[in-house]
């Protein structure tokens, strides 16, 4: 987003008056420090599950974590796209993508191994579930979304906090990578013939990931021989 359009956002966001201006931007860093460490919160139980399950022979069922924290910019403009107030509780309000885990496993049958792990823990609240694995978009994206919250205990309170887990395979994120770079949100919608293209390396790449179980289940049987 252009640094004037920021501006511009930020002006409607902020109060004139300069101390209250100042006070509402403090506000603002608070709210943001509270989603990061949201965000810390989730990686950490993710990284439990991993040391756990490895040490009893699942062999990482994760192969990697990455996090992101949507930027300032970012979220007012998704507020104003999506024809919300511009404030602070607006953003705690209806935005549930401040804070995003992406969880890479390796295995398909991994992905729900771990989403069910983490929704039984008893501190944390799922709120959505999107399986685009049993339910594909339409282009092809594959992916398991969750919207959680998550207790994150402050100085001198406890805050549920939003987080969105997407867990996939290492081939799932490949096809979204280069699919997001390509073309998501671009608008192309007369080249059909594409999205064709883009939903049959979707569906080659969804054989592969079930041919792989297959392997695995094959080598574990030859081992246990
Ligand atoms: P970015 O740049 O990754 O942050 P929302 O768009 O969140 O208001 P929606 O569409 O109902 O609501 O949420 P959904 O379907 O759970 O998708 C949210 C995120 O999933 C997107 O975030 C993408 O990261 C990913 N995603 C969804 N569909 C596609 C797709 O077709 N291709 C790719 N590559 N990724 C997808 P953002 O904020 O849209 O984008």
């Amino acid at each position: 987003m252009s640094d004037e359009r920021t501006s511009v956002l930020m002006k409607e966001l902020l109060p004139e008056d300069p101390v209250e201006r100042d006070k509402m931007l403090d506000e603002l860093d608070i709210l943001l420090m509270r989603y990061e460490s949201a965000l810390r919160e989730i990686r950490t139980k993710f990284e439990i599950l991993n040391d756990e399950l490895s040490l009893l022979g699942h062999q990482n069922p994760i192969a990697s974590i990455s996090s992101r924290r949507k930027t300032t910019a970012g979220i007012l403009e998704k507020l104003k796209r999506q024809g919300f107030p511009l404030s602070l509780e607006s953003i705690e309000e209806n935005l549930t993508d401040v804070a995003g885990i992406r969880i890479i496993c390796s295995f398909m049958d991994d992905i729900y191994k771990v989403a069910r792990m983490l929704a039984q823990q008893d501190d944390i609240k799922v709120l959505t579930v999107k399986d685009y694995i049993a339910n594909p978009k339409p282009n092809g994206y594959r992916s398991y979304h969750m919207i959680v919250e998550v207790p994150v205990f402050f100085s001198n309170e406890k805050r549920p906090m939003k987080v969105e887990v997407q867990i996939r395979t290492i081939a799932m994120d490949f096809w979204a990578n280069l699919e997001h770079r390509m073309r998501y949100k671009k608008d192309i919608k007369e080249a059909d013939e594409i999205m064709e293209e883009l939903k049959e390396c979707a569906e080659n790449i969804a054989e592969t990931d079930a041919q792989m179980m297959i392997i695995r289940e094959k080598i574990r049987q030859i081992q246990e021989q």
